[in-house]
């Protein structure tokens, strides 16, 4: 009897692994090949559970304008999540919020460079924020941030 729950139990979590793991959805992600940070984000969302997909493009400029990322929102590089458009050093945190709560929304992003997010190591770490952006470019808070960072 112990035996058989005993294999069950393992069962149930193998299950439950699985069920994670197929959560979340592949990061496919724009960078241009010389984007040293663009990889360290991709690094970070690795290491919290995406899978991963890039695409080297060394014209970035039109894949955001062919994603509809705000001009003004613009980083490095920008990635396809689970049907959203994620731009920049957004925190994988932040993209798990995003596919959880599933907002009527084009995309995230995390305007800039900003020391100190993910895969943007520095010294001087800043405060930065994460906004929703939709397909006629206006934008809303979705999460900010304060140094230090431990991501
Ligand atoms: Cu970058």
């Amino acid at each position: 009897m112990k035996a058989i729950l005993r294999w069950t139990t393992g069962l149930l979590l193998a299950t439950a692994a699985t069920a994670v793991v197929a959560e979340l959805p592949e990061a496919v992600v724009y960078k241009s090949p010389t984007c040293g940070c663009c990889a360290s984000w991709v690094a970070h969302m690795k290491a919290n559970g995406f899978r991963t997909k890039v695409v080297e493009q060394s014209d970035i400029n039109a894949v955001k304008q062919r994603f509809g990322v705000p001009a003004q929102l613009a980083s490095c590089h920008t990635a396809l999540v689970g049907g959203y458009v994620v731009e920049g050093h957004v925190p994988a945190s932040a993209v798990k919020r995003l596919l959880k709560e599933n907002p009527g929304a084009l995309g995230v992003s995390a305007p800039g460079m900003p020391i100190g997010s993910p895969g943007m190591d520095g010294p001087s770490q800043q405060p930065f924020a994460v906004q929703l952006f939709d397909e006629r470019g206006r934008t809303r808070a979705f999460e900010s941030y304060r140094p230090p960072y431990h991501w």
